[in-house]
């Protein structure tokens, strides 16, 4: 349950958040299986409340099991799964069952699938649950105790009582059907609201991935579960690390704080465990979520999104260059206020991503996952899998640079021009930046900056203050 099924060559899921199944099928098929993506998390599939003008957290107040959503029904969820699957992109399902919808504001209350519900009186006939399947109602109010944190309601979402065999038996239905249908495993949301013997139980009874999908027999499907800990509080992120790994919340947290520049850059030789994240193989990591983008989540202001591109990219590149963690990059919808949902037109219908002649993303979704030092480092990390992190050098204060194994080599400036003979670990020749731009087709030129490593592995790293990126990147596959 903490192996996250990525084919050999490919690493990291991208969250395409709020995108329509069909466009995600296609983004598979044209972009994600070039570029050495090896998954997709996908919004909540399960039928969720309509909230007027459609804020992106409806879908995070279910209202039935039943798999239709603005992103498409169950049939589009099949489609998109076979297709990814058949170019080695995972698909990884966002699920909510630590609760059901809270009372709308404006009443009735009414599913993305028509199914009507009753949430004051905790009645969903869409599933159909009724009050006996819920904790009394209480709000969660006090981070400080345990059982507050996981038998009151979040937000007044209404809380469903895991410990009761009927309701452990809805959710298995649906994990189950998600299985049928090919995922590779489950974002488990509030996982921090439920007990874990709860989830014990409930993940012991997820069958094994579906072999018609291309997974090997008693594969256990990947369990990353949601539990904010930043520490300070009655629940901690250790309770749930014996069940799957856990969201790592401190890593977004504090790499925010250093590419912000509020800690030097020099000081990361001090990083992974080391620094109190969990274990590496514990640790689901990403630089910012869909909560902590918009402020939603834990980590404040220190939290790096694409609003601010440069450290944003820098951020992301030490992510990937750096050998620890499963990752997880984000791919947002442009957004200016924190409640507001994807691009929709007049009927409420979700619009698609365009893809400009450039390869970026229109319609107003951002595709961070389509931007070229996103994907150069994603094949960075493809190259340098299995090395270790080595010959680490700083300026003692906010340059850096590191290689992994000789197979890879990654320089940062977060101040000042970088002009430095260093140690990249590569045999001799002349090697594109693939930050900066890429290797031509015909391996003979760079379209940006090009580094000559001399027969000692030192080459001469220049990366001025200004530049647009700063962050260089070379490794074996990138040599001319
Ligand atoms: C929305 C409105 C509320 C309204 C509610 C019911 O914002 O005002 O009362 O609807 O109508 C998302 C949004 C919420 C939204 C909810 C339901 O973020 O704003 O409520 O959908 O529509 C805690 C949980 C953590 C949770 C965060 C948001 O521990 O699990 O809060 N994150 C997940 C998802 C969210 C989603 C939910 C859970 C609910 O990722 O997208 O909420 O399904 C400290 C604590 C953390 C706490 C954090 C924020 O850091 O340690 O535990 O996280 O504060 O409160
Ligand atoms: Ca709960």
């Amino acid at each position: 349950q903490k192996n996250p099924h990525w084919l050999n060559g490919r690493n990291t899921i991208v969250h395409l958040f709020e995108w329509k199944w069909k466009d995600i099928a296609m983004e598979c098929e044209q972009f994600l299986q070039y570029k050495g993506y090896a998954g997709v998390q996908v919004s909540p599939p399960t039928e969720n409340i309509v909230v007027p003008n459609r804020p992106w957290w409806e879908r995070y107040q279910p209202i039935s099991y039943k798999l239709i959503t603005r992103s498409g029904n169950e049939e589009d969820f099949l489609d998109m799964s076979k297709r990814c699957n058949a170019v080695g992109i995972r698909i990884y399902a966002d699920v909510v069952f630590n609760h059901m919808s809270r009372e709308p504001v404006i009443p009735p209350a009414i599913g993305t699938g028509g199914s009507p519900a009753d949430p004051a009186n905790k009645n969903f006939p869409g599933v159909p649950y009724s009050s006996s399947d819920f904790h009394p109602t209480c709000a969660i109010n006090n981070y400080n105790d345990s059982v507050n944190v996981r038998n009151c309601e979040l937000e007044r979402l209404k809380d469903l009582n895991q410990r009761k065999e009927y309701v452990r038996q809805k959710v298995g239905e649906l994990l189950n059907r998600l299985v049928d249908l090919g995922v590779a495993g489950f974002r488990i949301d509030a996982a921090k609201h439920m007990w874990p013997k709860d989830l014990e139980y409930i993940y012991g009874n997820i069958k094994n991935l579906n072999t018609s999908f291309g997974f090997p027999p008693n594969f256990k499907p990947f369990i990353y579960q949601e539990v904010i800990d930043l520490g300070g509080e009655a629940v901690s992120r250790d309770s749930y690390t014996g069940l799957g790994t856990v969201t790592e919340f401190r890593y977004s947290s504090e790499i925010g704080k250093v590419f912000r520049a509020k800690e030097k850059l020099a000081n990361l030789t001090n990083w992974g465990t080391s620094r109190g994240f969990l274990s590496s193989e514990n640790a689901f990591i990403f630089v910012d979520n869909h909560d902590n983008q918009r402020g939603h989540g834990a980590g404040g202001a220190d939290i790096l999104t694409y609003k601010t591109p440069k450290q944003y990219k820098m951020a992301t590149a030490f992510m990937l260059a750096y050998p620890y963690g499963i990752t997880r990059i984000m791919s947002s919808f442009d957004f200016v206020s924190s409640d507001q949902g994807p691009p929709q037109d007049q009927k409420g219908k979700i619009i698609s991503p365009s893809i400009n002649s450039d390869g970026a993303c229109g319609n107003g979704w951002v595709c961070e996952h389509r931007w070229r030092q996103m994907c150069s480092m994603i094949e960075f990390k493809n190259v340098v899998k299995d090395t270790g992190l080595n010959n680490w050098w700083s300026n003692g204060n906010q340059q850096i640079s590191f290689c992994r194994g000789r197979k890879g080599f990654v320089a940062f400036t977060n101040f000042g021009d970088l002009k430095q003979n260093l140690q990249t670990c590569l045999p001799v020749g002349a090697y594109c930046d693939i930050i900066s731009g890429h290797r031509t087709d015909d391996s003979k030129s760079c379209t940006g900056k090009k580094i000559y490593v001399k027969e000692n592995g030192f080459a001469f790293i220049e990366i001025g203050a200004f530049d647009v990126d700063g962050v260089l990147a070379i490794h074996e596959n990138s040599k001319i």
